[in-house]
């Protein structure tokens, strides 16, 4: 199986591929202004990629439950300068984590190769489009609902087959809007209008996926379902997600999403040789 991103390829089976989580949204203690917010995203997405981030996941919108929109000039200008620097390094793997077609098309020129699309569960397809054109990779993430509504009363009859049945048939949609399979992950969407129950029988079924026949892409770290399990505050989620990333690298996912790369990277590495 093979995942192509513009001119990056990964082929698999190859060991789990670790996503950093760069976040470019202002920074409320800092009053630094673009510039530095810029510098500092820079020198975070660096320090992930020096700790074994194969993919540099930029993005400038709160995607937390109930979190308020913010317009595409705010996006573009937290997220393009970022990507404009680290698209010097034509060594790393850029995706853009965007809802809007607009800031993707903008991300994808300044140098991006990836879309991650939390909103894979729209109706109008110009992302698709978007992606298509530029020939990039496509995440393809199930949510129930929109960021503002989903958590509000998340139900499945079997969240596993309802979430594949989302991928088969996003899937056909994406191909018959010119993106070629190759391009597309696929995505649980771990806390994307889910209850604990629901996100841990997700995890628990992950080698499910597996009959989809695309790369599958994790995010768990530091997430409130921890919380809920184990009553862990936000900065205290990083053992719980650990175990959570080295768990779906030996159910068989390929792309584990997180904010502590050089802890994840070691504990997968770990799983995988016991798993070999
Ligand atoms: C995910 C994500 C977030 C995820 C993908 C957080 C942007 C919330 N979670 N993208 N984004 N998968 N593909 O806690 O699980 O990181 S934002």
């Amino acid at each position: 199986m093979r995942w192509i991103a513009r001119e990056h390829q990964f082929n698999f089976p190859r060991p789990t591929i670790v996503m950093g989580i760069v976040n470019t949204t202002p920074d409320s203690f800092s009053d630094g202004g673009r510039f530095l917010d810029a510098d500092a995203a820079e020198a975070h997405a660096l320090r992930l990629a020096n700790e074994g981030a194969e993919i540099l996941d930029i993005g400038g919108e709160s995607t937390r439950p109930g979190s308020a929109e913010v317009t595409v000039q705010e996006e573009l200008d937290r997220v393009i300068p970022v990507i404009e620097r680290l698209a010097k390094r034509p060594e790393l793997v850029l995706s853009i984590d965007t809802q809007k077609p607009s800031v993707a098309r903008e991300a994808l020129t300044a140098g991006a190769s990836i879309v991650n699309d939390i909103a894979a569960n729209r109706a109008d397809p110009e992302m698709w489009q978007v992606v298509a054109e530029a020939e990039a990779g496509y995440v393809c993430m199930h949510m129930q609902g929109t960021p503002q509504t989903m958590q509000a009363k998340p139900e499945y009859d079997d969240v596993t087959t309802e979430v594949i049945a989302f991928f088969k048939e996003r899937l056909s949609l994406l191909l018959a809007h010119g993106v070629a399979a190759e391009q597309i992950a696929l995505d649980p969407g771990i806390g994307f209008g889910k209850t604990l129950e629901h996100n841990i029988k997700l995890l628990r079924d992950l080698n499910k996926f597996s009959l989809v026949e695309r790369p599958v892409l994790v995010g768990a770290s530091r997430k409130s379902f921890i919380e809920k399990l184990l009553g862990a505050p936000v900065d205290e989620r990083l053992p719980a997600s650990l175990a959570c990333a080295a768990w779906a690298a030996i159910q068989g996912s390929q792309i584990i999403r997180v904010h502590d790369v050089a802890e994840t990277a070691q504990a997968v590495r770990m799983a995988e040789a016991l798993a070999r």
